[in-house]
């Protein structure tokens, strides 16, 4: 067997470059995972009944680690809600301004890819919703004002980074007027090592080509 063809197939053989992508949809079901019995969230999980609030550890995974604020009584994790927000089902409301940060545990990539977010009784009032950058704070999106009203509104920012992201929405009026649910993210990955394992063998197998084709022009310049 050649050397080129060997390298050929070592190159081959090898596993592909990939990104790996995982998905979160934070749902806030009831079940165990979603509540806690403190304000800040931090003991728990309990299951839920109106007005728990959020628990900190629900939603984290290996690569993103998710943490609930009620803005205006921070540290004070987000409340949690069964029913009465439009037709969305179990959902995270703070009593007035919330943010959520999503937070990348190593080199993800962190893509907020929806959300729903509904009304208190269907009472029309104004919100704002954005996403900022988690670490320069760099607004990446903004709904402007929203008028809420009978139907919750699905919303579809679409924006990423590697700082991770704070998703943020902004009442006028306290008393837990809106309901957040649905929020799906995207937590992509690139292993680094593969990647340079990939890069070396294919130098290598340059190399060994390059080795060959000179080897065949000596012999061709020998043989005239
Ligand atoms: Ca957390
Ligand atoms: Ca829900
Ligand atoms: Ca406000």
């Amino acid at each position: 067997m050649s050397r080129t063809l060997a390298c050929l197939i070592v190159f081959l053989t090898l596993p592909a470059t990939s990104a790996l992508a995982g998905t979160i949809v934070l749902t806030f079901s009831a079940g165990a995972g979603t509540c806690a019995s403190d304000s800040a969230g931090t003991t728990g999980p309990i299951p839920c009944s109106d007005s728990n609030r959020i628990y900190q550890g629900y939603g984290d995974t290996a690569d993103v680690d998710f943490t609930y604020l009620d803005f205006n009584t921070a540290p004070n994790s987000l409340y949690w809600w069964s029913t009465q927000y439009n037709q969305l089902v179990d959902v995270a409301w703070a009593d007035e301004d919330g943010r959520i940060e999503i937070a990348p545990t190593a080199s993800a990539l962190i893509t907020l890819d929806h959300l729903d977010i509904g009304s208190w009784l269907g009472v029309m009032l104004p919100v704002t919703v954005r996403v900022l950058d988690l670490v320069t704070s760099e607004e990446l999106y903004n709904t402007g004002v929203l008028n809420i009203g009978a139907t919750s509104v699905y919303l579809t920012p679409g924006v990423s980074s590697r700082n991770g992201l704070a998703l943020v929405w902004d009442a006028t009026t306290g008393g837990g007027r809106f309901g957040l649910d649905n929020i799906t993210i995207t937590a992509e990955t690139v292993p680094e090592p593969r990647s340079g394992i990939l890069i070396a063998a294919g130098l290598f197998c340059l190399v060994c080509a390059g080795t060959r084709w000179g080897d065949k022009t000596v012999r061709d310049v020998t043989a005239d």
